[in-house]
């Protein structure tokens, strides 16, 4: 049998943490034969509600789940963990300014970054999942040096999977048959959702998206709002926000990581910039990626048209935007 893999779900009393903890306990993030042992982190006002997802757990007697670690101390919570799943964060609340949001994000942050650094394991993947996603990222980046920045990521791959969904409903495929999408930027309204290089397999063959969709209109437009906006829409209809498909989504993003990416498809992720496509380097910016044995890197060599250039550089001035509010909340 495989050595338990160590796997810290900050914020895991929340809505996210509650869906995906028994995923990743049921062998959904990293395989049906690899033992799990679950850290689980969250502040003091809810440790009594994260106990009782520890009890749960306990109950739900998943054979993979080989231990579970419950607590509110993060040096404890990041002892020696392998992948670190960062959920928790100050969410925004009615009447608050953006910098006050960014400055409760950045000392969460900045603290975490110092607790994984110290204390998880050599080669911890990082998958930070709280908004705002890529600059909290960035945040964690920058105060655990000694991590390499291709082990510190964010997650847009929720985006990216509405996306497959929004060409699987419109031309009625299944979404298995449906890839290559590209969410391109922050995990915000001003990602960039490309379809250019999306593909669809069909009984005869793989076929370009733009081919098999005839309105122009609605890819250039109802489609990138429809998935710019849908965490809003999801809100209006649940009146929480999404939990079970960021959970499912966050899975799908360590386990392509981990154990790779299929032939010929690529994902999105949030990734530090290496200056790829024109983005500035410095900034956590999704991109789209394969992985390999543990590695992820940026595809290149795409064929960017001036629509798109124009929606991949607003996107990352928001971002650039976005880092010079958190440093001023540094001091
Ligand atoms: P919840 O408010 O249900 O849960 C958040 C949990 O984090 C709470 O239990 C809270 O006590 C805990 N927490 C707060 N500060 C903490 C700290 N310093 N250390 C450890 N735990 C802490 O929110 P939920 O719906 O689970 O969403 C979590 C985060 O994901 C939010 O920031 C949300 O905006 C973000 N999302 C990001 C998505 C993405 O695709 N990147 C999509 C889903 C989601 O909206």
């Amino acid at each position: 049998e495989k050595e338990p893999v160590r796997v810290l779900v900050t914020g895991a009393a929340g809505q996210i943490g509650y869906a995906i903890v028994p995923m990743i306990a049921r062998g959904v993030m990293l395989g049906p034969d690899q033992p799990v042992i679950l850290h689980l982190l969250d502040i003091e006002p809810a440790a009594e509600a994260l106990n009782g997802v520890k009890m749960e757990l306990i109950d739900a007697a998943f054979p993979l789940l080989k231990g579970v670690i419950a607590t509110t101390d993060p040096i404890e919570a990041c002892m020696g963990v392998n992948i670190a799943v960062m959920v928790g964060g100050f969410p925004r609340k009615e009447g608050m300014e953006r910098k006050d949001v960014m400055s409760k994000n950045v000392s969460i942050y900045k603290a975490q970054a110092s607790a994984l650094e110290k204390h998880a394991a050599e080669d911890c993947k990082v998958l930070v999942i709280a908004n705002p996603a890529n600059t909290n990222a960035l945040i964690l980046k920058e105060f655990a040096p000694s991590i390499p920045e291709k082990n510190i990521t964010c997650l847009t791959r929720l985006d990216h999977n509405r996306a497959l969904g929004q060409i699987s409903e419109s031309l009625d495929v299944q979404v298995s048959d449906v890839k290559n999408v590209i969410i391109w930027g922050n995990h915000s309204s001003t990602q960039y959702p490309d379809v250019n290089h999306a593909t669809v397999q069909t009984s005869s063959g793989e076929k370009p998206v733009r081919e098999l969709v005839s309105d122009d209109k609605w890819l250039n437009a109802e489609f990138i709002t429809t998935v710019q906006q849908r965490g809003a829409a999801i809100i209006k209809a649940r009146k929480l926000s999404s939990a079970l498909s960021a959970a499912s989504a966050a899975c799908d993003h360590i386990r392509d990581w981990v154990l790779g990416t299929p032939e010929g498809t690529w994902v999105s992720m949030g990734v530090y910039s290496d200056g790829s496509y024109g983005i500035q380097p410095g900034l956590v910016y999704s991109f789209p990626v394969t992985c390999k044995k543990g590695k992820w890197s940026i595809v290149q060599g795409l064929k960017i048209d001036e629509f798109s250039r124009a929606k991949m550089d607003a996107t990352a001035k928001e971002l650039v935007e976005e880092k010079s509010l958190a440093y001023s909340c540094l001091n």
